[in-house]
C-alpha cells in the first residue's frame, strides 16, 4: 500500500481534468478571471504534481476584458490522441465553447477552435473508430442536462446536431461530462448536485456514444453531501484515468472549511483509486469518504519513502524540499509559473529587466476593486497557515497612488498592506475591502525612505498584517478575518484567495524577495 495526502495540488485548482501518455500524467484546471488561463500540470505518479506552464498564454485564446469574477475560463478537459493534445474548455465570458491543440505538451497551444454547442463544461471523445463526440452542458426550461454532438476534429464543425445523452441521477445541473469506452460499454460520468455542498460525482453506461444511457445503481459514487462534518466538503467534478498497470485513479476536486460552511482556499484538486465491481461499475476508494490521508495500491513507487508514503507536492515543486521553502527573490526574467494577472495584463506596467531581481509594478487608473485589469501579479494561497513577505519601494505622490501586498479573492473581497500618502505623508495601512464596506487602519507614518517589509500571516481564521523596514521592528497593522474573503461570503465564487502584489494610480512599486512559506495546515 502507498500512502498519500489530500489534497494532491493545494489551493484554487478546480474542475481538474487528467490524461495518460505513456507513463507521464497531464491535469488540467479552471482558471476564471486570471491570465495565463488554464494551469497545466504533469506528474509520474498521480499525487506529485509539477506546474509545466498554461494551455491559454495569449489574449487570443483567453480574452477576458472586464470579466467578473468568477466569469472567464470554466472546466477543461484535456485529452491525447494520436500523438496531439487537447484541451476543451468555456470562455463564459467572451465566446463559449473551444478547444485548443497541441503535439508538444511544453510548447504553444492553437488558436481556439469554437465549437458552435451552448452549455458549459465541454468535453471530447474519442471513439476507435475515428469519430469524434463534444459534451456539453444542454440547457432545458426548468433545469440542465447532458447534450452532445459529433464533430470534425480539425475545424470544429458540428457533423450532427446536438442531442440530450443523458439528464442525469436526478442531482441538479448535470454537468462536468466525460466520456470513456470499457469492456465494451460507454460510461458517461458527470458532476451533479450544484458545486456547493451537494455536490457528486454520477456516471451512467450505454452501448453506443448516443445512449441510452442508464444511471449506475450506486450512484453517487462520490459525495460527501451526507457527511457535513467532514473536513472535506463539496466532493465532485472528477475525470478518471488508467495507469498503465490497469488501476483506475479519479481526480476531482473538494474544498476544506475553515468553519462551517465556511472556505476561502477554493476547489482544490484530490485523488482517489476507483475498483471496478462485479457488474462493471466504478466504486470509487471502497465507497469511504475522501480523507486527508489516503492509500491505494501500486502507485509509481520512485518518490517514496522508507515508510511508503508519497509526499504530496506542492503545486510548484516536484521534490519535498522545496515545497516547505518558498519562491526565492523576485524574480529571474520571468514571473514563477505559478503566477497570474488579472484579466488580460497591460504588460508595458511589468517589468523584471528594470532592475535585476526587482519586479517593477505601474500603477494605473484601475484599481482592484475594477473590473479592469489592475496592475497585479500573484499566486495561489495554497496553505491555511501561511506567511508571505515581500520587500517594497514605492514614492506615491497622491492619496490615490498606492503600492502593496494583497490577499486577493475578488474584486470585492481584498485585504490589502499598502503604502499610499495620506494627509501629505508617506504611510502604511491596512485597506480592507468586503463587498460594499471599506475600511482603513489608522495610517503608520514612515519617517524615513527606503525599503519596506511587508508581511501577512494567516491561519485558519485570520490573516495579520505587518509592516517595517526590516525583520526586527515589524509593527502589527491589523488583522482581517478569513470568513469575509470565504466564497460562502459573496454572491457565489468558484475561485480562492491569492497572495499577490499590485499598483495603483500614478505610482511606481518596486518589490523584491517575495516569499511564501507554508505553515503545517
Ligand atoms: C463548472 C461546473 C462546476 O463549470 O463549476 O463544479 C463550474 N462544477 O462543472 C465552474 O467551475
Amino acid at each position: 500500500m502507498v500512502h498519500y495526502k489530500n489534497p494532491v495540488i493545494p489551493g484554487f485548482y478546480p474542475d481538474p481534468s487528467i490524461c495518460r501518455k505513456g507513463e507521464d500524467y497531464y491535469l488540467v484546471n479552471s482558471s476564471f478571471e486570471y491570465f495565463p488561463g488554464i494551469p497545466l500540470f504533469h506528474s509520474r505518479n498521480l499525487v506529485q504534481w509539477e506546474q509545466i506552464g498554461h494551455v491559454l498564454t495569449r489574449k487570443t485564446q483567453a480574452v477576458l476584458d472586464n470579466c467578473p469574477a468568477s466569469g472567464g475560463i470554466w472546466a477543461p478537459t484535456i485529452r491525447y490522441q494520436e500523438g496531439r493534445f487537447y484541451v476543451s474548455a468555456t470562455n463564459f465570458s467572451h465566446g463559449g465553447n473551444f478547444f485548443v491543440w497541441t503535439d508538444d505538451i511544453y510548447g504553444e497551444w492553437s488558436e481556439p477552435v469554437w465549437v458552435s454547442q451552448g452549455g458549459i463544461d465541454p468535453s471530447l471523445f474519442f471513439d476507435d473508430d475515428g469519430c469524434v463526440y463534444f459534451a456539453s452542458t444542454y440547457d432545458l426550461p426548468d433545469g440542465q442536462a447532458i447534450g452532445q454532438c459529433q464533430i470534425d476534429i480539425k475545424s470544429g464543425e458540428r457533423l450532427s446536431e446536438t442531442r440530450i445523452i443523458w439528464e442525469g441521477s436526478g442531482g441538479k445541473y448535470p454537468e462536468g461530462p466525460h466520456m470513456f469506452r470499457k469492456n465494451g460499454w460507454y460510461y458517461l460520468m458527470a458532476a451533479e448536485g450544484g458545486t456547493e455542498y451537494g455536490h457528486m460525482v454520477t456516471i451512467a453506461r450505454g452501448k453506443s456514444p448516443w445512449g441510452s444511457f442508464q444511471s449506475c445503481p450506486g450512484n453517487p459514487i462520490l459525495t460527501h453531501r451526507d457527511t457535513m462534518l467532514h473536513h472535506f466538503q463539496a466532493v465532485g467534478h472528477g475525470d478518471m484515468v488508467d495507469t498503465p498497470d490497469g488501476d483506475t485513479w479519479m481526480v476531482f476536486h473538494g474544498i476544506r472549511t475553515t468553519q462551517y460552511m465556511l472556505h476561502h482556499l477554493g476547489r482544490e484538486t484530490m485523488l482517489a483509486p476507483v475498483a471496478w465491481n462485479e457488474e462493471g461499475w466504478p466504486v470509487v476508494n471502497d465507497g469511504r469518504p475522501i480523507l486527508e490521508d489516503m492509500e491505494g495500491v501500486r502507485l509509481q513507487e520512485e518518490a517514496q519513502n522508507g515508510s511508503g508514503e508519497i509526499k504530496t507536492g506542492n503545486a510548484n515543486a516536484k521534490t519535498g524540499e522545496e515545497d516547505e521553502k518558498c519562491e526565492g527573490d523576485f524574480f529571474d526574467k520571468e514571473l514563477p509559473v505559478r503566477w497570474n494577472y488579472l484579466r488580460n495584463p497591460d504588460m508595458s506596467k511589468y517589468s523584471l529587466t528594470q532592475r535585476p531581481g526587482w519586479l517593477k509594478l505601474t500603477g494605473s487608473d484601475a484599481k482592484l476593486d475594477d473590473l479592469a485589469s489592475p496592475t497585479f501579479a500573484g499566486r495561489r494561497q495554497q496553505h491555511f497557515d501561511m506567511t508571505a513577505s515581500v520587500w517594497l519601494e514605492t514614492e506615491p505622490e497622491g492619496e490615490e497612488d498606492a503600492a502593496g501586498l494583497t490577499v486577493f479573492h475578488t474584486n470585492e473581497h481584498h485585504y490589502d498592506l499598502m503604502v499610499t500618502k495620506r494627509e501629505g505623508k508617506r504611510c502604511a495601512i491596512l485597506r480592507k475591502r468586503v463587498g460594499d464596506m471599506k475600511t482603513e487602519s489608522r495610517p503608520f507614518v514612515l519617517q524615513e525612505k527606503g525599503a519596506l517589509l511587508l508581511r501577512v500571516s494567516s491561519d485558519k481564521l485570520e490573516y495579520r498584517f505587518f509592516a517595517g523596514k526590516d525583520e526586527n521592528s515589524l509593527k502589527p497593522l491589523g488583522s482581517g478575518r478569513t470568513q469575509l474573503l470565504s466564497t460562502e461570503c459573496m454572491v457565489m465564487t468558484f475561485t480562492g484567495c491569492y497572495v499577490g502584489v499590485f499598483a495603483e494610480g500614478a505610482c511606481n512599486g518596486w518589490f523584491h524577495g517575495f516569499e511564501y512559506r507554508p505553515g503545517q495546515n
